[in-house]
């Protein structure tokens, strides 16, 4: 209740801030973006993590205006960063099947000028599963505005692959337990290597997340993932300690 309390009025006492973790590609190990990940630093609770704090607000609903927000400040962040950056945002499913979702999101991407196709959002499958039908409407209107879609945490639902050929995703993102679970056995290896084959035959690129060593680096370098994601690369960080303005 106490932190149900202090959400409510965290957006008006602008206490929410973003860091941004980057993605690079595999092949020349450049940075092609970042995905934006949100903090709260309340005056009352301290640091907050979003995985004690987004479930409130995916209940009580501020995760609405709280999604707004994360979308309006990525858009006026792109505007600073190179034009080939893009920035990949978390979407939950309580946004995703929110009447006003669409409008909210051409309204937010005209006023901050933000062109649509550097954005990618993320899903999760369990999000999706929620209302199949509504989320496959949903990503493609947002498809047809620009936005690139990915299917976030691959792996941890209870989807078929089928929801591969389903949807309109772009882009999957494996979750890190595979990665980090590949170096303790031949089977998980081919569990990842087997994803990245099948999305690369649907024409659906794949990032890794969670990579955190030199081994895992290797392993998957050998599969020919397409991006790479992760602490033994940089861990999410304020966006000012990065090198890629304008
Ligand atoms: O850094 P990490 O602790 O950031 O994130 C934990 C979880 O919170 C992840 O599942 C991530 O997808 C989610 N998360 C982080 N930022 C956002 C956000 O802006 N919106 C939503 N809906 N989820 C987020
Ligand atoms: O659920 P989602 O994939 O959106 O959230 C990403 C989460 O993973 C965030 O909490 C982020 O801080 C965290 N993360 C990013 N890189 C690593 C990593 O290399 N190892 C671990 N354990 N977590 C990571
Ligand atoms: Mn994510
Ligand atoms: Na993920």
């Amino acid at each position: 209740v106490h932190l149900e309390n202090q959400l409510n009025k965290a957006l008006e006492k602008k206490e929410f801030y973003l860091l941004f973790q980057p993605i690079y590609n595999a092949n020349t190990m450049k940075i092609i973006g970042f995905e934006a990940l949100i903090r709260w630093k309340s005056e009352e609770l301290g640091e907050v993590m979003p995985n004690d704090f987004i479930p409130v607000a995916e209940e009580n609903g501020t995760i609405i205006a709280i999604g707004e927000w994360v979308l309006r400040e990525a858009c006026y962040f792109l505007k600073d960063l190179d034009p080939s950056m893009k920035i990949f945002v978390n979407i939950s499913s309580k946004q995703l099947n929110h009447m006003l979702f669409l409008e909210k999101v051409e309204q937010i991407l005209n006023e901050s000028n933000c062109v649509a196709d550097r954005l990618c959002f993320e899903l999760t499958e369990t999000a999706m599963l929620e209302d199949l039908e509504h989320s496959k409407k949903a990503l493609y209107k947002l498809n047809k505005l620009g936005i690139h879609l990915s299917l976030d945490d691959f792996g941890t639902g209870y989807s078929s692959l089928s929801i591969l050929n389903d949807l309109p995703i772009q882009i999957l993102k494996i979750d890190k337990s595979f990665i980090q679970q590949m170096e303790s056995g031949q089977k998980n290896k081919a569990i990842v290597e087997a994803i990245v084959q099948l999305s690369h035959k649907l024409s659906i690129e794949v990032v890794a997340e969670g990579v955190e060593n030199k081994k895992q680096l290797d392993i998957l370098l050998d599969m020919k993932l397409d991006y790479l994601q992760g602490y033994y690369f940089k861990k999410p960080s304020l966006i000012n300690t990065f090198s890629v303005y304008k």
